[in-house]
């Protein structure tokens, strides 16, 4: 076996974000950028040789070549075997249940999620424990140290592998079993919802579009909904994986996923429309001329979880990310379960699900999910509105309003400033940091502050905290807005400026968000002088 060992030197820019190592292509291809990193993978874990490891990414450029490096890299290293998806491709959740099912010491997933593709696009490389969960902080932390001390990697010389056939190959003294990437998850989504009733759904006249963006759920979008639940083909749009995604943005918000939302809103609509990302981790969910807030989406799952096979003896309890609007807080109440309050990263949920504390969780960035994996799961949180769309024999729209007739509304939005000079960004950030302490009491446009924090969670299970999570100001009738700045963009910085209000009253629930929350929008820039720091008279993207 003919190992190298190749002397190296640190980059100084490998500290993980919210989800892993995302960097610009270009980045990647810096001469020893990509080995440096994954050698501080491997140096961060104990005992994994001989052990298995799970490999595969969203399909974007880089991908393919990524992942040659790593199967050689992992061979050096002393790994045993190596499940790495047919085609180099595995999508986000597929790869957790791949974890999960096979006692993986853990998997790395190449995506920059929604993150556009490409040569000049972005990259990313995430690492996920034998648990199925996006690597916790202390394992992140232990990488970002070791690539800051780096001095040599270790890659196997041997020739590339067939990905594209699936088997099993030799490397060194390592195996490689190129695997389906489809058919374990497509059972896992069998084996929790009611496809007989989802299949009778389908067949009965309702009409769906599945909007795959050219990224990768299109495989599994295929199999399980046209394949396995006989909706017709052509069902799912956009089903071929590109290494740019066609040139598009592969995040399903109302912006980027625009194709799938002039459907939905056109003349004569399908019943229902969905999108996933990247990465397949998202999901969008509209109805005829509707759209599903995700934090409404969580809510609604939650209250229905009891249609659900898997989920039918009940749920344990509930978790959001705190920037996550509180509807899925009043079901938990209603339902006498915990609702968990944690940081934004799905990384926060893997202690709470492992313990059974959880059953549910979700974020307000598109993302939902449960104890079937350790990722949030875009083509999951699709068969869940189905399940409940063909229990319940409803509308989406109708489910939505009925949900909150019962519940109230919860009138949500974000309001994201892309690509803003990073030190005017932690300016504004700094500013209202130093002012938070004068906020409570303060009255603005009629709403009085009762609390101004920066959010800080301290883990009930492993007891580790997590310090400036995002800055929370909290109005007496419990409305807030909450000011972070995005961990996962590569240009700039991103603010994000979450809105929240609540409205019991139901001749009032029906506005246009964005008039609902017009009084908050005033009062955000008001107190975090938005456009003073950033620039900008508005901003980039609103969902
Ligand atoms: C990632 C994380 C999510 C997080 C989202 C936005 O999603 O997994 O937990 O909510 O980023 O994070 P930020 O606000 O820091 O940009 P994904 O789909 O990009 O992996």
């Amino acid at each position: 076996m003919d190992i190298r060992t190749i002397a190296t030197q640190p980059f100084n820019d490998q500290k993980p974000g919210t989800s892993g190592l995302r960097q610009t292509v270009p980045t990647f291809q810096k001469p020893n950028y990509l080995e440096n990193f994954i050698q501080s993978i491997f140096d961060s874990q104990d005992n994994y040789q001989g052990k298995r490891l799970v490999l595969g990414g969203d399909g974007r450029y880089y991908n393919r070549t990524a992942i040659q490096t790593i199967l050689k890299m992992a061979a050096a290293n002393g790994v045993g075997r190596v499940l790495v998806g047919q085609g180099g491709i595995l999508s986000t959740p597929a790869a957790s249940c791949l974890i999960r099912k096979y006692q993986a010491f853990g998997g790395i997933i190449l995506s920059a999620s929604h993150n556009p593709g490409g040569p000049e696009g972005d990259f990313g490389v995430k690492f996920n424990t034998a648990n199925g969960s996006p690597a916790p902080a202390e394992v992140t932390e232990t990488i970002f140290a070791k690539s800051k001390a780096i001095q040599e990697y270790q890659i196997l010389d041997a020739d590339d592998v067939n990905i594209d056939q699936l088997g099993e190959y030799q490397l060194g003294e390592m195996t490689v079993e190129v695997v389906d990437p489809v058919a374990d998850y497509a059972d896992l989504m069998a084996s929790i919802f009611d496809f007989d009733a989802i299949r009778k759904l389908l067949a009965s006249g309702f009409s769906m579009v599945m909007d795959s963006l050219h990224a990768v759920t299109g495989p599994y979008a295929k199999e399980i909904l046209e394949n396995r639940l006989n909706a017709p083909a052509g069902t799912v749009r956009n089903s071929e994986p590109l290494e740019d995604f066609g040139g598009g943005h592969p995040d399903p918000n109302l912006v980027y996923a625009r194709e799938l939302v002039e459907t939905m809103y056109g003349d004569n609509p399908p019943d229902f429309g969905a999108a996933s990302d990247g990465d397949g981790d998202r999901n969008m969910i509209l109805g005829r001329h509707f759209f599903v807030t995700p934090s409404d989406s969580l809510a609604i799952l939650a209250a229905n979880a009891d249609l659900v096979p898997a989920y039918a003896k009940g749920i344990t309890g509930v978790a959001r990310s705190m920037p996550t609007s509180q509807a899925v807080d009043r079901v938990a109440k209603q339902l006498g379960i915990d609702c968990y309050e944690t940081p934004t990263g799905w990384k926060f949920f893997g202690n709470l699900l492992d313990a059974g504390r959880v059953t549910l969780c979700g974020e307000e960035s598109f993302g939902t999910g449960s104890n079937h994996v350790r990722e949030k799961d875009g083509l999951w949180a699709i068969l869940f509105w189905l399940n409940i769309i063909a229990k319940r024999g409803q509308s989406v729209e109708e489910i939505v309003k009925e949900h909150w007739q019962t519940y109230g509304r919860t009138y949500y939005s974000r309001h994201d400033y892309e690509g803003v000079d990073k030190s005017s960004a932690t300016k504004l950030m700094d500013n209202l940091r130093s002012g938070l302490s004068d906020l409570p009491g303060k009255q603005f446009r009629g709403y009085e502050v009762t609390l101004a924090d920066d959010f800080s969670y301290t883990d009930p299970i492993d007891g580790t905290t997590a310090e400036k999570q995002g800055i929370r100001i909290v109005f007496k009738d419990g409305s807030r807005i909450v000011f972070r700045l995005s961990g996962t963009g590569t240009h700039g910085a991103t603010l994000r400026a979450y809105l929240e209000r609540y409205e019991p009253n139901q001749d009032q629930q029906n506005q246009n968000p964005q008039t609902a929350l017009a009084d908050l929008i005033q009062i955000a820039d008001e107190i975090a002088q938005i456009k003073t720091f950033t620039g900008r008279d508005e901003p980039s993207v609103i969902t």
